[in-house]
């Protein structure tokens, strides 16, 4: 028997994660909902006064509601609390300056962090509510991309849990991530009005609101004596604050996260763009609106656009002067330092930097140096990728029409960075012009990654192999000039979100087994290790992956009309579209299988039954990508159509990956598609939510998935593939994929069947681009490493056959990957970047 006798309480302090000793840890679930009843009455309350409704008239909406601001007013004496002495003590607190945070759902989330769980299930059924409509009646907040936005909204989680000071900047973007739907196959973009019913869980605050200035023109002046420069705007917008909750799990803590959405100033400023005519103020309006419309669907490759540049403006320079006038107050400036570190997410904020230099110097009138003294201080950067073309760049043309005293401010900046630069190093023309912020080709920019390193006191990659390759391969003469400046931080997830809430069913094995404490101290999980060995823990482990699939069967079922086959391997490739993540060799497997049998090479009884998921969403403008999209789901239609392989082979793409799909697919996953060229993911986090839920990773040596593997071990990971090295040695003598496609029969077959118009009616012309783009343009040499991935596939159909080595695998997955919670990777960030303790 696996399982212990007494179950703890989540709630005791003394498994509390902060320990007994923790005054909020002793801290009793109390105020307005604390029991059921007082649940009960909170709700009618609400939904009565807030909504103005009775039960009997409400909508499902009304009680959702009505529930959300229950569990809100439960956090909200906490949270008052947590500000109050946050402004007494003044301890140093992280700013995360992000232009996306994917947050997910929040009502779930919240009534776990809150230990409210129980008792509003309860109150729900006695006033005959099902709670699992108030869950699906949220709308998700998509305010990001991909990885970078859903790693903002894990770190944040884990700032709260472990009590540290945090405010999250960012934009209310009014459409997030667009609604992506499938019409014959092929992407098409819905706006995503996530706010048509509103937020239960915003509070908008008009009187904090900041303004924000753009355009005009820089002046100097005599300042008694002392020659100054201001900028004098051309136009204002106001940027005003909504807050959201960000409660830790368990612990009374409540952070903030701070997202701003613009608004017209007031009529003075509407005048300067109309001529005195009223249907010109009201465009001028839509102007200042537009900067927080819309998210930009780009990831990866930036679009230089002005409106971008714009939001990556108005939302820094709002959170810096929101931070100086609500935190700093009249304290002295110099104390910034010891106040708050900014910490850039990717390039997107780093025009803050100018920003701080522009308030500490025009505004507050310090010397320059003492400016960048303070400034050098204030800021740590992350980077979140690789490829040349995702370094963003301005154009300095660009950059001082809407920033003209920024951009003067960023050529100080250079100019003081390549005088020391010269110092050193002598008058190395060629080291200087690679060391410049400022490029000349192919027209005069901002490198807005080498400012933030330049200004940041830590430069840090997002897994060892990325901080390595930035570190020796992208920045190899700005480490040697900041010697210990660069340092890498392993990207984590939070296991509150990603294994207790998408995951119940484990998290209950894993509470049985080992009790409460690892979800705030995922190490813990190692005491998993030797349950492995027991059987009736394996079995029960095959239980839950079961009754995961079934779930995900009946989410599929009712979002998408699917029809999921049972008893097949749940092989999974989620994650966005972009050829460097390679969903391309993923369609060259299906296909093989799909040939293999229909040519009557091999029998369909003879391979392992799987079924194929794909979720994926396509930068609008991604060409490519959409007509891989389209592919995917042509070679689904036929082969799903096709009675040969029947109960064989299964392709599913589900529209509209997102937070909330990502929850039901990750759990029910077997395997998990981690596949990108070495080299260019820069770590991957999904990579870490599957082997946390048990699924096996089938992977190259690339990013985050190096350190699962040196992990869990390479009996417990199917690795194929060319290595980093090995990729540059081969892209330098030649890539030549023809040969590839020449040595490989079933490479070849596979190919030619996709290129024969199979998938597409007989039009061979449908899928050509792909087809001629592997065979003679890939930078991402897919055909490359096809063999190796085919072969590893084998090991994964050979090795699933044993299902219970399989299992045993899967739960030593779990067990291994503790590592990846990121309340790991915040406590690296506090301790070798922010210096910011918590607050206990
Ligand atoms: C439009 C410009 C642009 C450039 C880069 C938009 C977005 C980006 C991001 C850096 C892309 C991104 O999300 N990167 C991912 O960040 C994750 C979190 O660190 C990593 O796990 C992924 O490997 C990385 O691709």
């Amino acid at each position: 028997m696996y399982r212990r006798t007494v179950p703890e309480n989540p709630n005791s302090p003394a498994t509390h994660p902060l320990g007994a000793t923790h005054p909020l840890a002793l801290a009793p679930v109390t105020g307005p909902a604390s029991s059921v009843d007082g649940f009960v009455r909170q709700f009618l309350r609400n939904l009565n006064y807030e909504r103005g409704v009775p039960l009997s008239a409400s909508s499902v909406n009304d009680r959702y509601f009505a529930l959300a601001m229950t569990v809100r007013d439960y956090l909200m004496a906490r949270w008052l609390e947590d500000l109050r002495r946050q402004r007494e003590t003044k301890p140093k607190g992280v700013c995360y300056l992000s232009a996306e945070y994917l947050l997910g759902r929040q009502l779930d989330n919240n009534l776990l962090a809150s230990g409210l769980g129980e008792i509003a299930t309860e109150a729900m059924a006695q006033c005959g509510i099902d709670i699992d409509e108030m869950r699906a009646q949220e709308v998700e907040p998509g305010l990001g991309n991909g990885g970078l936005g859903r790693l903002a909204a894990c770190f944040i989680d884990s700032l709260a849990t472990m009590s540290v000071p945090n405010v999250g900047y960012g934009i209310r973007y009014e459409y997030g991530i667009f609604r992506q739907t499938f019409v014959d196959g092929q992407q098409v973009e819905q706006p995503d009005a996530w706010l048509t019913l509103g937020s239960p869980w915003e509070f908008p605050h008009p009187e904090g609101a900041r303004k924000v200035a753009f355009g005009g023109h820089t002046e100097t002046y005599d300042d008694g004596g002392v020659t100054r420069s201001r900028w004098v705007p051309g136009w204002h917008v106001q940027a005003v604050p909504y807050n959201y909750m960000v409660p830790g799990y368990l612990n009374g803590r409540v952070n903030t996260l701070r997202l701003w959405s613009a608004v017209a100033t007031d009529a003075f400023d509407l005048r300067i763009f109309n001529s005195g005519d009223y249907e010109e103020a009201v465009r001028a309006q839509t102007f200042a609106e537009n900067i927080s419309k819309v998210l930009y669907p780009e990831d990866s490759t930036p679009q230089g656009k002005e409106l971008r540049l714009q939001q990556q403006y108005f939302f820094v320079a709002a959170s810096i002067s929101d931070f100086l006038a609500t935190t700093l107050g009249d304290d002295d400036i110099a104390t910034l330092p010891d106040r708050v570190i900014f910490q850039l997410n990717d390039t997107h904020p780093v025009i803050a930097v100018p920003e701080l230099m522009r308030v500490l110097v025009d505004e507050r009138h310090l010397e320059w140096d003492a400016a960048w003294e303070i400034t050098k201080q204030c800021f740590a950067y992350t980077c979140h990728t690789l490829l040349p073309e995702a370094l963003e760049v301005w154009s300095v043309d660009l950059l001082g029409r809407l920033l003209p005293r920024h951009l003067e401010i960023i050529y100080r900046i250079n100019d003081d960075f390549l005088d020391e630069v010269r110092e050193r190093f002598g008058d190395d023309e060629m080291r200087i012009r690679n060391m410049s912020i400022i490029s000349e080709f192919p027209e005069r920019s901002v490198r807005m990654a080498y400012l933030a390193t330049v200004a940041g006191s830590k430069v840090n990659g997002v897994a060892e192999l990325h901080s390595q390759l930035l570190r020796d391969k992208v920045l190899p003469d700005f480490n040697e000039f900041f010697p210990g400046k660069f340092t890498n931080v392993t990207n984590g997830i939070t296991p509150r979100r990603f294994v207790r809430l998408a995951n119940p069913g484990l998290s209950e094995l894993i509470t049985e087994a080992i009790g409460t404490g690892w979800l705030t101290d995922l190490e813990r999980l190692r005491e998993l290790e030797s349950y492995a060995e027991n059987p009736d823990f394996r079995a029960a482990f095959g239980e839950v992956k079961a009754a995961n699939k079934r779930r995900l069967n009946e989410v599929l079922f009712e979002r998408d009309g699917f029809e999921v086959s049972d008893g097949h391997m749940l092989d999974v490739m989620v994650k966005r579209l972009h050829e460097y993540k390679r969903q391309m060799l993923k369609v060259l497997h299906i296909v093989t299988q799909y040939e293999s049998i229909t040519s009557g090479r091999v029998e369909a009884a003879d391979i392992q039954p799987r079924t194929f998921i794909f979720g994926a969403k396509a930068a609008p403008g991604y060409a490519m990508a959409k007509r891989i999209i389209h592919l995917v789901n042509a070679v689904g239609s036929v082969v799903n159509a096709d009675p040969r392989v029947e109960g064989r082979l299964k392709v599913l793409f589900p529209p509209n990956y997102n937070v909330t799909l990502a929850e039901r697919v990750i759990p029910a996953a077997d395997l998990s598609e981690q596949i990108s060229l070495a080299g260019k993911e820069a770590s991957g986090t999904g990579n870490m939510k599957f082997a946390l839920n048990g699924a096996l990773t089938i992977g190259t040596d690339d990013g985050a998935n190096v350190e699962i593997r040196e992990l869990v071990g390479d009996d417990n990971f199917f690795l194929f593939g060319m290595s980093e090295p090995q990729v540059e040695d081969l892209w330098a003598a030649g890539y030549k994929p023809a040969d590839f496609y020449q040595a490989d029969d079933n490479l070849r077959r596979a190919m030619d069947l996709i290129a024969s118009g199979a998938f597409s009616d007989g039009d061979k012309s449908v899928f050509e681009p792909i087809v001629s783009n592997l065979l003679y343009d890939d930078r991402f040499m897919v055909l490359a490493d096809y063999s190796s991935y085919i072969a590893a596939q084998a090991r994964v159909d050979a090795a699933y056959a044993d299902t219970d080595a399989w299992t045993r695998s899967a739960i030593l997955n779990v067990a291994r990957c503790g590592f990846f919670s990121s309340d790991r990777s915040m406590r690296d960030y506090i301790d070798r970047i922010w210096h910011t303790p918590p607050m206990l």
